[in-house]
């Protein structure tokens, strides 16, 4: 958990090391709590020198952040990668809209995605580029019923509820959903923060700007890593200040929420920045824009191999849930990449 914050003026990044070989030494750490990344040194980054030389002089409270345990999530340890399946239960979302509107279809998926799956994440408000908001009483109508046939179905997998609305997370928590992802960290509803503190439930904060009406016009950063990071700052503040627990709480850097191809990128190389708040980090880049802008892949379902690409990306560089469409295909490919890794405490 964190003690404290990370500095707000500084970015500790360190350099997540795999496929473990040669000798222990004491400068060596887990990665984020991970079995299968390992650090030795941190590059230190300020507003001012946007990447100093290596450093292996940390404090040992900024090692410690960057290398602890992360608290479980729902049952589940975070010493690896955690697949979390996605079911829209939406007319319009970018990649999934209109397949599982239905109790049956939405169980028959599910049932599907949790062979591989460990976490699910249900939404009914497509939150894609230009998309427009969907009322409260319509959004409950579409998820909450979802996730109640769910648990009467016998699935006890921890279920996420993919909403900026307190009534929405409310009734999706009342039905039997664990978690609250918020594309908008907490900032949408103004009631959403206290429910989520009251409840006691883990909680995705994600960087966004704007809304998804207009965020594609607010593409625009004097430099993107120091904006995600100074907003998911803010917004953790806000979370603690609102009496939600430091370990109920997940980061998102939001890929594709008001960003351009270059910032996505920026983001994925630089991810490993983002461990030393100490904190969980989510990654959702499953089918997204940038994909297809890079490999000329039109349509999302056609986008398949290069999500798991970075879905590898994401776990090499220690996040921990990567939240997907394509559950088979990743789980396919995360058991090779952990199978080549080894387990660190067995090196
Ligand atoms: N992306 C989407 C929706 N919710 N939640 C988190 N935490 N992180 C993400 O990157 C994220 C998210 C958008 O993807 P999708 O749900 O597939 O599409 P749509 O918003 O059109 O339903």
């Amino acid at each position: 958990m964190p003690e404290r914050l990370p500095h707000p003026d500084q970015i500790l990044s360190p350099l997540p090391r795999s496929a473990l070989t040669g000798p222990a030494s004491a400068t060596r750490h887990a990665l984020a709590g991970s079995r299968h990344l390992w650090w030795d040194s941190a590059d230190r980054l300020s507003r001012r020198a946007p990447r100093a030389a290596p450093s292996a002089q940390l404090a040992p409270a900024e090692t410690a952040a960057i290398s602890r345990s992360r608290a479980d999530l729902c049952g589940l340890t975070l010493d690896r990668p955690r697949i979390m399946g996605i079911l829209n239960v939406t007319p319009d979302s970018f990649s999934d809209g209109g397949r599982h509107n239905g109790l049956d279809a939405a169980v028959d998926r599910a049932r599907e995605m949790i062979r591989d799956a460990e976490i699910l994440d249900i939404g009914g408000e497509s939150t894609r580029p230009g998309a427009t908001e969907v009322p409260v009483a319509e959004e409950i109508e579409r998820t909450a019923p979802v996730i109640r046939a769910l648990r009467e179905a016998g699935i006890t997998t921890p279920i996420s509820i993919d909403t900026r609305k307190a009534r929405v997370a409310e009734a999706a928590l009342e039905a039997g959903a664990d978690i609250v992802n918020d594309v908008s960290a907490l900032r949408f509803d103004p009631d959403m923060a206290a429910l989520v503190a009251a409840r006691g439930v883990p909680v995705v904060l994600m960087h966004s700007v704007a809304s998804p009406e207009t965020m594609q016009k607010h593409a625009v950063y004097d430099d993107v890593l120091w904006s995600v990071r100074d907003h998911l700052y803010e917004r953790v503040t806000a979370a603690l200040g609102a009496g939600i627990r430091p370990e109920n709480l997940i980061l998102d850097p939001g890929i594709g929420f008001g960003k351009t191809t270059a910032h996505d990128l920026r983001l994925l190389r630089e991810l490993a920045g983002f461990h030393d708040f100490g904190l969980p980090l989510l990654l959702g880049a499953s089918r997204k824009k940038f994909i297809g802008a890079l490999t000329g892949a039109a349509t999302p379902a056609e986008r398949v191999t290069g999500s798991v690409a970075v879905a590898l990306q994401g776990a090499a560089m220690g996040a921990h849930i990567l939240r997907v469409h394509d559950t088979r295909e990743t789980r396919q490919a995360l058991s090779i990449w952990q199978a080549i890794q080894g387990n660190i405490s067995e090196a």
